[in-house]
């Protein structure tokens, strides 16, 4: 493997103090399976993968990493990483099978011995309510598009903060509204599949407006864990410095950054983006933007790649630097650096955590083993990026790494390989690949420093 100083595990270590966070991330849909176990019903992920043609690979996630069979080794596995913590989410479905009425103990039953056996590791549990996967009983009562499933969610945040709560060490409302609001109702490529650009931005305004109701009702309840949510953002920069390619750039960042980031920190839309919208805007009552900027105790930043934009659209990340990953993402470290450093510059930040970042490659097992240089070369460049925002002030707390397994990747189905940890989907065999063995011995150096 090509080795550059940013590789060096004890050089990287220096660089954070010792009570910086380190994990690894999952989701519930994308890794469970047992769809259709112990009263779970459908969500609206299970819905779509049924339609022809809507996962590239035709692959479902029914059995996905049988994690809901296979949790304890799974979670050996990430104590064997040598990680302090673990994010993972809860499936809405699973606990609630319609989203509404009745709850299901055998689903809580699950998440019980799951939190339970982080505790048991030494793992802290981070737990996210909603990482996609809303019940497909909700969806048939207008989904997130209906102001009504924001009150279910906070019922549903509720229960699940006062069954697991005390033992959480963050509590994340959303993962990504922009992906559950632009990618499901805009574009119409991940569930629920609709396309009507004024409807994704009402869920938009429905998903922040429940984040900020949730952490009222979970406060006043008492829960003492760290409440935030987590968003995906890039830096978005203009193709060039023509005048009509920065304009097109600066809308954009209005799009994916400003849209989130100023109503959660700031409590308003941007008047950019609201001009633009012009008929599509969202309908917001009195009172809900104050409710959006409801304080938070940490802000989750999800960072892959940066966007580049001219007047004419997105620039095809294959003709940026030229290093792509196997979903056509530009590899691109030092936007992690200039996102987190723009973000503490124009908002008030709470504690940041990035609790995603990883890379898909076409890994393949040899001889028993993956060497996906690649991949560890992109995860210590971004800790290294990670550093260096640290260094200029950006109140980091932890790093985490999507994702600890091979799964389900959506609309991509099974065939895009994030994890550190390989899957055999045929046999369910896992295979930590040397990125998993570089990050262990990344954390080792931690410790070890930590211990100097
Ligand atoms: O797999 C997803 C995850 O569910 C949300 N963030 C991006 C990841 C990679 O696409």
């Amino acid at each position: 493997m090509e080795q550059d100083a940013s590789m060096d595990p004890q050089a990287l270590a220096r660089r954070f103090p010792s009570h910086f966070v380190w994990g690894v991330a999952t989701s519930a849909f994308q890794i469970e399976g047992a769809t259709h176990e112990d009263g779970r019903a459908d969500s609206i992920w299970d819905v779509f993968c049924r339609q022809p043609g809507a996962i590239a690979d035709a692959s479902n996630a029914d059995l996905a990493c049988d994690h809901y069979h296979r949790w304890q080794g799974d979670l050996d596995l990430v104590q064997q990483l040598g990680v302090s913590d673990y994010r993972f989410s809860v499936s809405w479905p699973r606990v609630q099978p319609l989203g509404h009425g009745a709850w299901n103990p055998k689903g809580f039953d699950f998440y019980d011995r799951l939190v339970d056996g982080l505790l048991q590791r030494g793992l802290a549990p981070n737990l996210t309510l909603n990482h996609w996967d809303l019940p497909q009983g909700l969806q048939e009562r207008g989904g997130w598009a209906s102001r009504d499933t924001v009150h279910r969610f906070v019922d549903y945040a509720a229960e699940v903060a006062r069954r697991l709560g005390s033992r959480l060490r963050t509590l994340t409302t959303h993962n990504e509204p922009f992906v559950q609001a632009v990618l499901g109702h805009e574009s119409g490529i991940f569930a629920p599949g609709i396309r009507q650009r004024g409807m994704a931005i009402q869920v938009a305004h429905h998903l922040l407006l429940s984040h900020g109701l949730a952490l009222r009702a979970l406060r006043a309840q008492g829960l003492e864990c760290d409440l935030g949510i987590v968003l995906n953002l890039s830096p978005v920069q203009s193709a060039s410095d023509d005048e009509v390619d920065r304009a097109r750039a600066r809308l954009e960042d209005g799009r994916l950054v400003r849209w989130f980031m100023d109503p959660l920190f700031r409590g308003c839309y941007p008047d950019d983006v609201l001009h633009e919208l012009g008929a599509d805007a969202p309908r917001v009552e009195q009172g809900d933007l104050g409710i959006i900027a409801t304080p938070n105790d940490f802000l989750g930043v999800n960072y892959y790649s940066r966007s580049v934009f001219g007047a004419a659209g997105a620039v095809d990340p294959r003709q940026l630097s030229g290093q792509i990953t196997d979903m056509g993402w530009e590899i691109y470290p030092r936007g992690l650096t200039e996102l987190l450093c723009r973000l503490h510059r124009d908002y008030t930040l709470p504690d940041v955590y990035v609790t995603e970042n990883g890379a898909a490659f076409p890994d393949q097992l040899v001889d028993g083993r993956v060497q996906d240089a690649a991949r560890t070369r992109y995860i210590a460049r971004h800790i290294e990026a990670t550093a260096d925002a640290l260094a200029a002030g950006v109140p980091l707390k932890g790093y985490m790494v999507w994702s600890l397994l091979d799964n389900f990747e959506w609309a991509s189905g099974l065939a895009k390989r994030f994890g550190i940890v390989h899957v055999d989907y045929a046999t369910q065999r896992r295979t930590p690949k040397a990125s998993a063995k570089w990050y262990r011995d990344f954390l080792l150096a931690m410790r070890a420093s930590a211990a100097a």
